[in-house]
């Protein structure tokens, strides 16, 4: 194939006419050519199951590809790649390599990632970053950096000590505390920090659209009434190393393996919006919920991550004893869906209400009995 082909160009006509199989064709024959623009976009389609059959390996390697050739959108992902171990074996120090070679090259997005996931005592090298990743317009490093405020150390970019100092996030200490006794509910006050609370609102912000309800009957998903507020799946292509990180955490919090985790939404509550009474579990009695459960597990477990304060209303309901609950921004409250027989609690039923003022953002992950593989997409709700 000629070289001076232009892939991307092809590629981009046949997917704005909705021709899906000459869209692969040009992506095909650019990542045989070597286009680093054809190799990442093959590879996110490997990942992701669109268009050409999953394969995680293959996605890596073509990913993998992009990135050496100096692709940014590509070195982000194969540091997500990388810190999520998907196609690969988990690896934090090449997620880490891949982030300090993005930044370096003057990416934002790497160079705020990076910020966030030095300790306090790189005060002076977190600042380097976040001043750089703010300069170049990431919104995230900027309100970071209002927020530091003036207490702050003298900004200093030393590679050597950022690249060793980056660490997952770690759960500070701290109990968890049951606050009912039916359902069995229990919380964890300050689980996430108000920077990594505000970091999650920033990353979803640009991605949430109306929520969406699974029906029962049909399996297919619905606009309705019943769930009016607006969400963001944080699924591989929305998610980032330091989301990947807070994943791991939360689920070393509830004693779950990241494997069996759905990938987290973040949902955003305007006032009146609600999300009335339901379960989280799948009804093993419904057809199309028994179909889901043999194809991808039970959902077994929920964990809410209330990310900030400056709104009114807006409680978690248990329906069954009248139970509210609103925690403090960073507070995970977390329940069991099923008895120990596996079976459904229905004393889980519960609604998100609608605040009375202000916004209401909060985290949601549900965890499967079984390792999760399903791609879920930003409208797949249980
Ligand atoms: O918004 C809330 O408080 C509840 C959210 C919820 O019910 C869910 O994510 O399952």
């Amino acid at each position: 194939m000629d070289r001076a082909v232009n892939f991307e160009n092809h590629y981009d006509a046949a997917r704005v006419r909705g021709d899906w199989e000459e869209a692969r064709h040009w992506l095909q024959q650019g990542a045989r050519a070597g286009d680093p623009f054809s190799c990442g976009q093959l590879g996110v389609w490997h990942l992701l199951g669109h268009v050409v059959n999953r394969n995680d390996r293959t996605g890596f390697q073509l990913v993998r590809g992009a990135a050496r050739a100096g692709l940014p959108e590509a070195r982000r992902l194969i540091a997500t790649l990388y810190a999520l171990g998907r196609g690969v074996k988990p690896n934090w120090e090449q997620a880490v390599d891949w982030l300090v070679r993005g930044a370096r090259s003057g990416d934002p997005d790497p160079a705020r990632q990076l910020a966030f996931l030095l300790p306090a005592a790189l005060a002076g090298e977190r600042r380097a970053l976040l001043e750089s990743a703010a300069k170049s317009g990431d919104v995230i490093a900027q309100r970071r950096l209002q927020r530091d405020g003036k207490v702050n150390a003298a900004p200093r970019m030393d590679w050597r000590r950022i690249r060793q100092g980056a660490a997952r996030p770690a759960l500070v200490r701290g109990a968890i505390k049951a606050v009912s006794e039916s359902p069995k509910l229990h919380q964890r006050e300050a689980a996430l920090s108000p920077d990594v609370c505000d970091y999650l609102i920033c990353i979803a912000a640009p991605f949430l659209s109306r929520a969406r309800v699974n029906d029962p009957v049909r399996g297919t998903e619905l606009v309705d009434d019943s769930r009016t507020n607006s969400f963001a799946t944080l699924s591989l292509v929305e998610s980032d190393v330091v989301t990947t990180g807070i994943d791991f955490m939360l689920a070393r919090l509830l004693g779950q393996t990241p494997k069996n985790a759905e990938p987290a939404s973040v949902l955003h509550y305007s006032p009146g919006e609600q999300f009335a009474p339901h379960f989280d579990f799948f009804d093993p009695k419904a057809p199309v919920h028994a179909a889901q459960i043999a194809a991808a597990g039970q959902r077994v477990m929920t964990c809410l991550v209330y990310l900030n304060n400056d709104y009114e209303g807006g409680a978690t309901r248990f329906l069954d004893t009248g139970f509210e609950f609103r925690g403090e921004a960073g507070t995970a409250l977390f329940w069991r869906n099923t008895d120990a027989n596996g079976l459904p609690d229905r004393s889980t039923l519960h609604a998100g209400l609608p605040p009375t003022a202000g916004e209401k953002w909060l985290l949601s992950k549900w965890f499967r009995d079984r390792p999760y593989t399903q791609v879920r997409t930003a409208t797949m709700v249980g």
